[in-house]
């Protein structure tokens, strides 16, 4: 293979390098330069997307002369670094965020202007990158940005899927997964390195030999392999010159492996196995916080970790580097358990590779490891069958055993005659079937354990891994997640941000976001209320614009907009939203109500269900049919309307939620490891309705009670009602506003009097609802009204809305890095 570290060229000094002048004539040139010289065509026949590519080109351009110099500056001064290491990077639009970061905006703006192109269209151009699934994936893009932000050394690895998350379409109210081609009309930001190419091996067998001491060696004889090629993006600071990398890795035949087959005269099997190797990075699983047991993606998690721990050991550490100072070099993140097989590959590496002895080697990989949980759902711990590790990984699973073998003998000694605890805390499951349970490794291994959210982190401790915390309590720590306030709050929301700037007196809070608690003061200021209005209204006008053109959707201009974005899943309870816009459609149109005493409202709905959740797609279908409904029915116009625009990604999101009056985050309490859309919305001056859940818990602490709208049973109160026994037909019958709601649903009124059809969510609410909605019905109409109340009050709303952005600084993920370094990173 290829793969080199860098050439005998070392020895000349480097050049420094300087991108192109930040003025506006230096600009046109640069991106003329590329027009012409990188698209091949000239200005009057050139497409948007030539322009497209030419512009985001040239931003590169000055991007890389500090991309450069910053890796120059760290390998004069070589500092612990940060091996991020997630299956998922949601990264959203690139082209904004890189001229933000390069300070390139109004240049760029000014300097297309010139030529006769509005940067506004070329924008939109932009296909967003979807390598990731939801929450998960955009707290990664989230905290590399911070990373750069604060000058921290950091190598993001993940994998370059061919196809993201699905685009949604909906058809007869239900949804279409379209693939979501993203690579089509080209992909500049990105760079391929195949000379950095390296060899990830699968299946085979072990052999072991003794040398003339009598230790044993094994080795592993692999049966096919595979190349993964790098593709480096740079990720930019903001205003501190510092640029990050990440490594995406794309998978390919090998060469040899090709060759053999096709110098054997079957040209159709060197096609097929390529098509082969080529499918580990060709598609993201489309699963959100449930394991999807199949074995293309553990060979994706293979694959990917088997790379970045070989391009950082071979590639970027210097060639004589002694590995036993490693943890000295580096902490692997691990980003839930998706990258923990890294933790057997380490092991693998260093006795078998390099000839370590396993204690020693397993002193230095414990050293070297962190690892974050993101769930408190059981369903959602990854598991692998030993067979199929077996089959794909043979010498790590063996490693595995050795590990577990090792760690039991720890158990005894901590906890003599307690078998019960050996058998629960052993990292394979014997039931139902062998398994290894991946987050028990990654809790044997880590240095530190932590949950996204202090509630989470608690609830993590005490019900998800007590045995461990009663073993190791000071491995368990928290970090609260936390939301670039780059991309949600400066570049989503640029009205807003003029504003808190023009009061604030400089920019200095968009990397030191505990400024905006300077705002507070200006929550009592009837004329900054009534601007703060003014960008609020503004907003809602842009978010409707884009919905006319999207989605063809008409929105009232005038409404309170409700909105609830986040994945389909019952634990997040899109059928409690429901049931409350049912309710209040039913009690007008029954007559108990008269429409004009109840404050309008347009409830937004955003989620994408994942193509196998079968409730999750019935309640799509649900709310679709509901929306279709409410908004043809002449007595709701201009008062209650229900939209639900199609593919809800990053880039929606960035003009949905400055436009948002009320933020849903509404999850059974202890359910919900953190969320982050709530923090968004937080910041971009929404109240919240909420359950006491995830980082909710926080936000509502930090701005108040008054400002904040609490409903439904605590975490306590839930376990409780489990523990005495659930029975959800008990609160439908003593409730007469749910009884009504759930028979409007289930009659056949919403979906084209076709009771089937409503019939499996219905069923289930009834008979099962795990999730606790009939329960918490009532607290949240309750609370609904609290909502409109408030409103009424134009001014004290608005006040809330300004103490909301003003308390909420916390939230930023440049907090969170500091907490990880502090908590986790250099300790
Ligand atoms: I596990 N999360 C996710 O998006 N995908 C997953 O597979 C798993 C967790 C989410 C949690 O559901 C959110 O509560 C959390 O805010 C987010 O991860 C980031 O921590």
């Amino acid at each position: 293979l290829l793969g080199t570290r860098s050439t005998p060229t070392h020895a000349l000094a480097a050049v420094p390098v300087e991108g192109p002048p930040l003025t506006v004539d230096g600009f046109v040139e640069a991106f003329l330069q590329e027009l012409h010289f990188g698209q091949g065509v000239q200005l009057d026949r050139s497409t948007v997307n030539d322009q497209y590519l030419a512009l985001a080109r040239t931003v590169m351009h000055y991007m890389m002369a500090e991309w450069l110099e910053t890796g120059r500056r760290r390998r004069a001064e070589p500092t612990k670094m940060i091996g991020y290491l997630s299956a998922e990077y949601l990264l959203g639009r690139q082209l904004g965020n890189a001229l933000l970061a390069t300070e390139l905006t109004e240049v760029a703006e000014e300097g297309l202007a010139t030529l006769g192109i509005d940067l506004a269209t070329l924008r939109s151009q932009e296909i967003e990158p979807g390598l990731g699934n939801g929450g998960l994936g955009r707290l990664a893009a989230c905290f590399i940005d911070s990373l750069a932000v604060m000058d921290v050394p950091c190598i993001a690895y993940g994998i370059r899927y061919e196809y993201g998350i699905f685009r949604q379409t909906f058809f007869n109210n239900r949804q279409l997964e379209v693939p979501d081609n993203w690579l089509r009309l080209g992909s500049p930001w990105e760079f391929p390195h195949p000379e950095r190419a390296v060899q990830v091996d699968f299946g085979g067998h072990t052999e072991r030999t003794s040398d003339e001491n009598g230790r044993e060696h094994v080795q592993w004889v692999p049966s096919w392999n595979v190349q993964g090629i790098p593709y480096h993006y740079m990720v930019p600071g903001y205003d501190n010159k510092a640029v990050n990398t990440l490594r995406l890795w794309s998978a390919q035949a090998t060469d040899a492996f090709n060759l053999q087959i096709f110098n054997s005269g079957d040209h159709a099997e060197a096609v097929r196995s390529q098509t082969f190797a080529e499918n580990i990075s060709k598609v993201l699983y489309p699963e959100d916080s449930t394991p999807q047991g199949r074995e293309l993606r553990l060979q994706q998690q293979y694959f990917f970790v088997a790379c970045s721990l070989h391009d950082y050991i071979e590639h970027t550490l210097p060639a004589d580097f002694d590995l036993r100072k490693l943890p000295d070099q580096i902490i692997w993140q691990l980003n839930d358990t998706h990258p923990v097989i890294a933790i057997p590959e380490l092991m693998r590496i260093l006795v078998d590779v390099k000839g370590f002895e396993w204690a020693e080697a397993w002193d230095i990989t414990k050293r070297c490891f962190a690892y974050t949980c993101h769930t408190l759902l059981p369903e959602a711990l990854e598991v692998w069958p030993v067979d199929v590790i077996g089959r794909l990984l043979p010498r790590h699973l063996e490693i595995i055993f050795r590990i577990n073998e090792d760690f039991l003998i720890e158990v005894r000694e901590r906890f003599p005659g307690d078998e019960l605890r050996v058998r629960r805390m052993s990292i394979i499951a014997e039931h139902p079937e062998r398994a290894v349970r991946m987050a028990y490794l990654a809790s044997v291994a880590a240095t530190k354990i932590n949950g996204v959210a202090a509630l989470h982190s608690e609830l993590l401790r005490d019900k998800v891994l007590p045995d461990f915390s009663e073993m190791w309590p000071d491995k368990f720590t928290n970090v609260t997640n936390g939301v670039t306030p780059r991309r949600f709050l400066r570049l989503a929301n640029p009205k807003l941000s003029e504003l808190i700037t023009e009061v604030l007196g400089d920019e200095r809070w968009v990397t030191d976001l505990d400024r905006l608690s300077g705002l507070e003061a200006y929550a009592d200021d009837a004329s900054f209320r009534e601007k703060f209005r003014q960008v609020k209204a503004a907003n809602k006008t842009r978010l409707f614009e884009l919905l006319k053109r999207r989605d063809g959707i008409d929105v009232a201009p005038d409404n309170m907009l409700d909105v609830m974005v986040k994945r389909l899943h019952e634990y997040k309870r899109q059928s409690l939203k429901l049931l409350h816009i049912v309710h209040l459609y039913e009690s007008v149109v029954s007559g108990r109500r008269d429409i004009s005493d109840i404050v309008p409202r347009t409830f937004v709905f955003g989620a994408k269900a994942a193509p196998g959740y079968h409730m999750a797609k019935e309640t799509i279908f649900l709310i679709n049919s509901v929306a279709e409904k409410i908004n043809s029915d002449s007595r709701m116009q201009g008062r209650l309307a229900v939209v639900f625009p199609a593919n809800y990604n990053v880039t929606l999101a960035e003009r949905l939620i400055p436009a948002a009056d009320l933020s849903e985050q509404i999850s059974l309490a202890g359910k919900e490891a953190s969320g982050t859309g709530n923090m968004k919305f937080a910041l971009n001056g929404a109240l919240t309705i909420g359950t006491d859940d995830g980082a909710n818990v926080e936000i509502r602490k930090l701005v108040g009670d008054d400002h904040f709208f609490l409903f439904g049973m605590s975490e306590p109160e839930v376990a409780e009602l489990g523990a005495r026994g659930y029975v959800p037909s008990s609160f439908y019958e003593q409730n007469e506003d749910l009884r009504r709601a759930v028979d409007l649903l289930g009659s056949g009124e919403f979906t084209g009097s076709n009771r089937d059809a409503a019939s499996t969510v219905v069923n289930d609410l009834l008979w099962n609802d795990r999730f606790m909605a009939l329960a918490d019905f009532q607290s949240y109409v309750e609370a609904q009204a609290r909502v409109d109340a408030a409103y009424a009050d134009t001014e004290a709303w608005t006040r809330s809305a300004i103490l909301n952005v003003a308390r909420t600084g916390f939230f930023s993920s440049d907090r969170s890095m500091r907490d990880y370094l502090d908590r986790i990173w250099l300790r």
